[in-house]
Parts: C-alpha cells; structure tokens; sequence
C-alpha cells in the first residue's frame, strides 16, 4: 500500500519555519530543492530583484538556467559584478546558476540574484511573489516568496554582455 501523502512528508522535514520549499512540481512530496529565508524586495518601480538561500537536498548538481513570474514580463538570472568606478553592476548569468549536490547557492543584495523586470504591477510590501525556477533539464520548482521593504541594493543593471552603452538604476 502507497503511504498516505502526510506520512511520505514526514521523511522531508521542513529545513526550517521561515523557509519556502521550492516544490517541484511533479512530485510535490520531494523537496529536492528549497529556497530558505527566500523575500523579494518591494519595488514601486519596473524592476525588483529575489534574494534567499537555494539549497540543494540530492546528491546532484541543479543547473538553473530561468526564472519566470506571473508579476514579470521579463525575468533573468543575474550576476553582480564590480563596474570599474567604485560601483556595482548587474547583469545576466551566462550559464545560469549551479546550485551544488548537497550545498547551496545563496541569493543576496550586491550579489546574485533572481531579477523580475517590466513588472505587471507594483511589488509592494507583503505581497505573495510566484515564482518558477527551471532546470537545464526542463524540471520546474515552484515557490512563493514575500515581498519585503529593503533600502539597499543599489546596483545598476547592464543589459547585454558588456558593452555597457545604458545602465539602469534599480533602486528608487
Ligand atoms: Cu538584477
């Protein structure tokens, strides 16, 4: 007989009580991957960024190569990087993120981050942010993360690999 759903959960303790299980969406009961202390930053403007600790629980490397939301038009994965006058830039991950067998990769203001840009409306503070990450592989993890106020992150964003010809302040 298969094991009722609330037993097969209990093999999967939640890693903690403020953290988000980024549930895949075939197979709700194996959080093989989870997004802890995961927020987004409320934003009045069109673009905001998702932060938290991706934590991979198997024994295998997760390639993430999208993101997507219902609140975004666009969304990338991003990188930030030292813009050469005392500045910070983000831009576009080239290959994603790898989120190691048994580790993490940590989502953090001034570093790497989850980027919804043209956003559908205003984030503001509380709101329940939807959020689908995908693996190289096509599997979909899906979690919602709450919007919260954050004054930092004041890094600009370079579309395009480089060539820096426009920036755009995310910050207010
Ligand atoms: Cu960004």
């Amino acid at each position: 007989m298969a094991p009722r759903p609330t037993e097969r959960a209990a093999w999967w303790p939640h890693p903690s009580s403020s953290s988000d299980t980024v549930a895949e969406s075939s197979h709700l009961a194996s959080p093989d991957l989870v997004l802890v202390d995961g927020w987004a930053k409320a934003a009045d403007g069109p673009m905001t960024g998702v932060f938290g600790t991706l934590r991979n629980q198997t024994d295998e490397d997760i390639h993430l190569v999208r993101v997507e939301s219902a609140v975004a038009a666009r969304t990338e994965l991003h990188i930030t990087v030292d813009d050469g006058a005392g500045g910070r830039l983000m831009q576009e991950a080239q290959d994603g993120f790898v989120v190691p067998a048994g580790g993490e990769h940590l989502l953090q203001p001034g570093g790497d981050h989850l980027m919804l840009m043209e956003l559908t409306g205003g984030v503001r503070t509380g709101d329940q942010v939807p959020l689908v990450l995908v693996g190289d592989d096509d599997h979909r993890w899906t979690v919602t993360v709450t919007a919260r106020a954050f004054s930092g992150a004041e890094e600009h964003y370079s579309p395009g690999d480089g060539d820096g010809a426009t920036t755009t302040s995310l910050a207010p």
